[in-house]
């Protein structure tokens, strides 16, 4: 019997018809995020052939110098999603307000915030980049005005859908609509995205930790005895060697995660009292902790779980603790104060 792949658009329709868990119009926006994400990735792959690497010579709205690849994966993004009719605006960790759709398209009720390129200052280096989404939808009240930036402003928990795309040596695609974890490999000769696990659940109890160990000296208490008891080993309180994994990129280490287990720290730390943290709330931490929850894990700043957090801004940084259940409720109740 010929057994044909289960393709991303047939897995959607499936979930649409079968589990009512997607409304057509997230669907084909998924879709259309999808295929960006299948244009980024021959992007990334040309590199230096197609001009693409080295400083774009910009800062983005944080200071950050952005990547020729920021600015020309946020332009993909944009112009992909701007017709579709799906969504009532985008936001971008490149761009410091929102983007409106422009008055020529149809719109819709959802609103896409995305990552272009995670871990940009690895592309140079070869190494694995990613693009990471989530979407929200527009609050009833906006439908008969423009859409302004505290629209945007929902907690992680109204996310209804979030994923995103991996850049290396396989092409990946992880995606959740609140019914677990769905990975897809992006198939060059046939031109799709192919399912190749479903309902990804991250293994528990792997001794392997993720964490920029240079931040060591600005790290709370909590974060740094959580640490010194992995550094410890098996003559430690945990009584268990751990292992350290870092690439820069969160994409990546989260991938990781999900495949192998551990936990993955970007925490709090004391070096500038306007950045509680490097990685942003609405774009990375939000994103990757619905999925991580979806996969059976956790996600804490430290005191809250992440998607209980009330953003208070678009671009708001946020320390950030996920992947294994134990591991994580661990490093919350530090603390706490608890253990
Ligand atoms: P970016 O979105 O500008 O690439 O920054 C986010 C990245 C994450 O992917 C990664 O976890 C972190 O920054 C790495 O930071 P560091 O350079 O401190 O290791
Ligand atoms: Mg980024």
């Amino acid at each position: 019997m010929l057994t044909r792949p289960m393709t991303l658009t047939r897995f959607l329709i499936e979930q649409q018809r079968l589990n009512g868990t997607i409304p057509a119009q997230l669907r084909l926006l998924i879709e259309i995020v999808a295929r960006t994400c299948k244009a980024i990735s021959h992007s990334v792959n040309k590199g230096a052939l197609g001009g693409v690497l080295g400083n774009h010579g910009t800062d983005n709205v944080q200071g950050e110098a952005q990547m020729k690849l920021d600015v020309l994966a946020n332009e993909m993004v944009l112009d992909a999603n701007e017709w579709g009719g799906h969504l009532a605006a985008m936001a971008s960790e490149e761009m410091e307000t929102i983007h409106l759709i422009p008055n020529r398209y149809p719109k819709g009720e959802y609103l896409l915030l995305f990552d272009p390129i995670d871990g940009s200052s690895n592309v140079d280096v070869d190494l694995s980049v990613g693009t990471i989404f989530s979407v929200l939808t527009a609050p009833d009240d906006a439908s008969g005005r423009t859409v302004v930036e505290s629209d945007f402003l929902q907690s992680g928990r109204r996310q209804v859908a979030a994923g995103y795309a991996i850049y290396g040596p396989q092409t990946l695609l992880v995606l959740t609509v609140g019914s677990g974890v769905y990975e897809f490999a992006l198939d060059r000769e046939l031109g799709s995205w192919v399912l190749i696990t479903e309902r990804l659940r991250i293994p528990s109890g792997k001794r392997e930790f993720a964490i920029n160990m240079s931040n060591q000296r600005h790290w709370s208490p909590a974060v740094r005895r959580y640490i010194d008891e992995c550094l410890a080993g098996a003559d430690g309180p945990r009584e268990a060697n751990f292992n350290m994994r870092w690439t820069g990129s969160m994409v990546a280490d989260i991938h990781r995660i999900l495949k192998r287990g551990g936990v993955f720290l970007y925490p709090w730390d004391g070096r500038d009292p306007k950045k509680p943290g490097k990685l942003r709330l609405m774009y990375e931490a939000n994103p990757m902790g619905f999925l991580i929850e979806q996969a059976g894990g956790r996600a804490t700043n430290g005191v809250a779980p992440i998607l209980d957090v009330a953003p208070d801004a678009l671009h708001q940084r946020i320390g950030v603790v996920m992947g294994d259940p134990a591991e994580v409720d661990r490093v919350a109740a530090y603390h706490d104060g608890d253990v």
